[in-house]
């Protein structure tokens, strides 16, 4: 799992910490937020669906988008042609309040190749970002990917997901987004969350 045990850079966060970075216009944690909810009413730019290699829905957090951006979502879907693991590709929003919608494919947890799983989760997260900086979306809220169904633990999703975020919100690309919405449903992704935010976004 992506360790937080390597301190953290926490003097690039702020704007009067002397960093060589150029001076976010907001400090990292403010870009971050968690909320509990459904991420089917969020009117951000993009929201991001926890779906399956064929994009064509299912159960979950998948089920309940399709169901709420109605019925051309899946014919969108279906002219993508599937998605590899690891990847996402972006659709419009249709019926949801958000513009654009990203299904990433997240990885069936495999307790046995926990490094594998955690790689391909950190590359849906890292992809979805760039198809929302692509598409010139400000604001992404993300599902908890692969935490439901695909029974990735919560307590090592976190981490990982929340260690890609950050490293594309610091890196060349970081300056196109200004939020990334971090969207429980459960209460142990709750947990999970308000423990690593605060290690991988320092209060400042
Ligand atoms: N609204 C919001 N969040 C939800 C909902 C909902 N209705 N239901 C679950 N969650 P999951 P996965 C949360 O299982 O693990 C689908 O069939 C859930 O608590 O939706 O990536 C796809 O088609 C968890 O935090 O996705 C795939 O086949 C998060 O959403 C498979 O499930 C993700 O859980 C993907 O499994």
């Amino acid at each position: 799992p992506a360790s937080p045990g390597t301190p953290l850079p926490t003097t690039l966060l702020g704007p009067n910490t002397g960093s060589s970075l150029p001076s976010p216009s907001k400090t990292l944690n403010d870009r971050v937020a968690l909320i509990r909810g459904d991420i089917t009413t969020l009117a951000l730019d993009a929201i991001v669906n926890a779906a399956n290699r064929s994009l064509l829905g299912g159960g979950g957090v998948d089920g309940a988008i399709h169901r709420a951006a109605g019925p051309q979502l899946y014919d969108e879907c279906r002219a993508l042609g599937g998605c590899p693991t690891g990847s996402a590709k972006i659709t419009s929003g249709y019926a949801i309040p958000a513009r654009k919608i990203i299904h990433a494919v997240g990885p069936v947890y495999d307790p046995f190749d926990p490094a594998k799983s955690e790689r391909l989760l950190t590359g849906c997260y890292t992809r979805s970002l760039e198809l929302a900086a692509a598409a010139g979306c400000r604001s992404v809220a993300f599902s908890a990917l692969s935490t439901g169904i695909y029974g990735y633990p919560s307590q090592e999703a976190a981490p990982a997901a929340l260690s890609a975020i950050r490293r594309f919100l610091v890196g060349p690309e970081g300056s196109k987004l200004d939020k990334v919405v971090i969207v429980t449903f459960e209460m142990k992704d709750v947990e999970a969350y308000k423990e690593f935010i605060p290690l991988y976004f320092p209060p400042v």
